[in-house]
C-alpha cells in the first residue's frame, strides 16, 4: 500500500498541469498514476499520420512553460506530445508518475478520510486528495456494424495507430469523417492503391492557416519572451471572438458558413461530389474542422467517398448502403470517442456508499466541472461541461487547477480535513450551463456529436467563453464547500 497526499489520475496534460499547481503551492507529496509507460495522454496515444493540434501553438502551450521554438503555427501531434514530456522532465515530475497502473476504481473511507486506490496491476493507494484527469477522449468508440468481427484483413481504430501497418499499394477504408479522419485521410490517400472514405455525416470544413514559424521569429521569441505572450494573447481573442458562431450570432454564422462554402467550391470543382459533402445541419453543431487537404484528398483519382449509414462489413469487403461491396485490405475506424459514456462510469464510489456513476447516472454534473456533492476531497481536471469548441482546452484545465489547489491551499491553512461542494452550488452551477447551453448551436444546430449521450443530454461542452469561466473560478473559493474540520491527528494518518 502507498500512501500519498494528492494522487492524480492520468497523466495527459490535465495530470501534468494539477501537478505542477500543486506543487507551486508547496503540495509536495503527488503522485501521478498513468496506464501507459510515458506521459503525454491522448498525444502519446493518438500516432496517426498527420496528428496535429487545430489550436495554435503558442495558445496551446501551458502558461508558465511558453516555447519559443515551435516551428509551425499549428503544431504536429508528436511536437506536443515531445514539449509535454520536456516540461515534466524540467519540473521533475517524473519521479512522482507510476507508470503502467491502470486505475481500476476508488472508495472513500469515511473512518481514515481517505481514497483508497486499486489498479488492474493489483497495487493500492491511499490518498487525502484524489483527482480524476483521465480527459474526455481516451475510450475509442468501436462502431457496431453487422459483420465487423468476420472481417479478416487489418482493422484498427485512429488512437491505436499501428505504425508496422503497410497502407502503400493497399485497398484501404477509412469509417468516420472527424477531426481525426480528417488529419489521416490526406496522408493515406497518398499512399493506398484505393481508399475508399465511409461518411455518414458531412463536417464542415474551415481552411487552415499553417504557417512555418521563420527562423528569426523563433529567435526574437527566444529573445523577447514578451513576443510571445504577445502572439498567445492575440489568438486568445481571436479564438474568443469564435465563441460567437456557437451562440449563434446571425453575423458570424453567416460569415463561417460562406467561408466553409467558398473553402469547399475551392477544393473540390466537381458539384455532385461538392453535393454530398455539404453538412445539412449548422456550423459549430458538430466540431469544425480546419483543414487545407481534407477536399484535395477527397477528389483524388484513386480515393471515393461513399455516403451514408454501411449496410455490412465481410471479410474482405464493407457493403454500403448502394448494396455495392467495396473491397478492402485494411480497415481503419475513425470513429470518434465514447466521451459520455466514460464519464458516466467513473468507478468512484464516495460517501456513505455513493457510487458516481449512480450519482450520474441522468447526466453527469459537477460543480465547476471539478467537484461533485457526496464525493470528499475528490476532484476533476476536465471533468464535465468544461470541453471546448471554439479555444484552447488547456486553459480550461489551469483555471480548474488553480480553483482545486486554491482550495486545498485554503484548507491547510484553516485545518480543514474534508471538504466537498454544497449541493446547492452545484445544481445553480448546473442549471446555468444547462440553460445556456441550450440556446447554443450544440444542442440546437440538428445533428449528433461526442458531446452528447444518446438522449440529446450534453455534460460535455461548456457553453461559454473561457473568460468567463475563468472568471467563475476564480471567485469560487472554500466558501462554496461543505468542511469537516481537523479534529487532532489524521485517524491512520501514522500507519504509513
Ligand atoms: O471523432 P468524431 P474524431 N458508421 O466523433 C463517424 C478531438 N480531436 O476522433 O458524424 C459510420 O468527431 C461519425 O459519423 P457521424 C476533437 O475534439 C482533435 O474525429 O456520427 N460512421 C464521425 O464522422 C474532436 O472533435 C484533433 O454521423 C461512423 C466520425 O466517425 C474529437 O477529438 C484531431 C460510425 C467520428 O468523429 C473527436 O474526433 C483529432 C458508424 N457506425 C481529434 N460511428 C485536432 O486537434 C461513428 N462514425 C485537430
Amino acid at each position: 500500500m502507498i500512501r500519498t497526499d494528492i494522487l492524480i489520475i492520468g497523466g495527459g496534460f490535465s495530470g501534468v498541469i494539477m501537478a505542477l499547481e500543486a506543487r507551486r503551492h508547496g503540495f509536495e507529496d503527488i503522485v501521478i498514476l498513468e496506464k501507459a509507460s510515458d506521459l503525454g495522454g491522448t498525444w502519446r496515444e493518438n500516432a496517426y499520420p498527420g496528428v496535429a493540434c487545430d489550436i495554435p501553438c503558442h495558445l496551446y502551450t501551458l502558461a508558465d512553460h511558453p516555447k519559443p521554438n515551435w516551428r509551425r503555427r499549428y503544431a504536429a501531434g508528436v511536437d506536443i506530445w515531445d514539449y509535454l514530456r520536456e516540461v515534466a522532465r524540467s519540473e521533475h515530475l517524473y519521479p512522482v508518475a507510476r507508470f503502467e497502473r491502470k486505475f481500476t476504481g476508488a472508495a472513500w473511507d469515511a473512518e481514515t478520510r481517505l481514497w483508497r486506490v486499486e489498479t488492474a496491476e493489483g497495487k493500492v493507494f491511499q490518498s487525502r486528495v484524489l483527482v480524476s484527469a483521465m480527459g474526455p477522449l481516451h475510450q475509442p468508440r468501436i462502431p457496431d456494424l453487422p459483420g465487423l468481427d468476420t472481417f479478416k484483413g487489418t482493422c484498427f481504430h485512429s488512437a491505436e495507430w499501428d505504425p508496422e501497418t503497410q497502407i502503400s499499394s493497399r485497398d484501404v477504408a477509412v469509417i468516420g469523417t472527424g477531426a481525426s479522419a480528417a488529419q489521416l485521410v490526406p496522408h493515406v490517400a497518398r499512399d493506398a492503391a484505393r481508399l475508399t472514405v465511409y461518411q455518414r455525416t458531412a463536417p464542415w470544413v474551415l481552411p487552415l492557416f499553417n504557417g512555418a514559424i521563420p527562423r528569426w521569429l523563433r529567435r526574437l521569441y527566444g529573445r523577447w519572451p514578451w513576443l510571445m505572450r504577445l502572439d498567445r494573447a492575440l489568438t486568445f481573442w481571436l479564438q474568443e471572438m469564435t465563441h460567437r458562431v456557437f451562440r449563434g450570432d446571425p453575423t458570424a454564422v453567416s460569415l463561417a458558413r460562406r467561408i466553409a462554402r467558398r473553402h469547399m467550391r475551392c477544393g473540390l470543382r466537381d458539384p455532385a461530389l461538392q453535393k454530398r459533402l455539404t453538412p445539412d445541419y449548422q456550423i459549430g453543431c458538430k466540431r469544425i474542422l480546419l483543414s487545407n487537404d481534407w477536399y484535395p484528398a477527397l477528389k483524388r483519382s484513386n480515393v471515393e467517398v461513399v455516403t451514408g449509414p454501411i449496410k455490412s462489413v465481410e471479410a474482405d469487403k464493407i457493403i454500403g448502403t448502394d448494396g455495392i461491396a467495396r473491397p478492402v485490405e485494411v480497415l481503419i475506424l475513425a470513429t470518434g470517442f465514447d466521451a459520455t459514456g466514460a464519464l458516466a462510469h467513473l468507478p468512484f464510489q464516495g460517501r456513505d456508499g455513493l457510487k458516481l456513476s449512480d450519482h450520474w447516472s441522468e447526466r453527469p454534473s459537477a460543480y465547476l466541472g471539478a467537484a461533485a456533492a457526496g464525493f470528499p476531497n475528490l476532484f476533476f481536471v476536465l471533468g464535465p461541461n468544461t470541453a471546448l469548441g471554439h479555444n484552447s482546452i488547456l486553459l480550461m484545465a489551469e483555471a480548474q487547477a488553480e480553483h482545486v489547489v486554491r482550495v486545498l491551499a485554503t484548507m491547510r491553512d484553516r485545518q480543514i480535513d474534508v471538504v466537498e461542494p454544497k449541493p446547492e452550488r452545484q445544481k445553480a452551477h448546473d442549471d446555468m450551463v444547462q440553460g445556456r447551453l441550450a440556446k447554443t448551436v450544440w444542442q440546437t444546430g440538428g445533428c449528433t456529436s461526442w458531446y452528447k449521450d444518446a438522449d440529446g443530454r450534453n455534460p460535455i461542452i461548456w457553453p461559454g467563453t473561457v473568460r468567463e469561466f475563468r472568471r467563475l473560478t476564480e471567485q469560487s473559493g472554500l466558501q462554496d464547500y461543505r468542511t469537516v474540520p481537523r479534529l487532532g491527528p489524521r485517524p491512520g494518518a501514522d500507519a504509513a
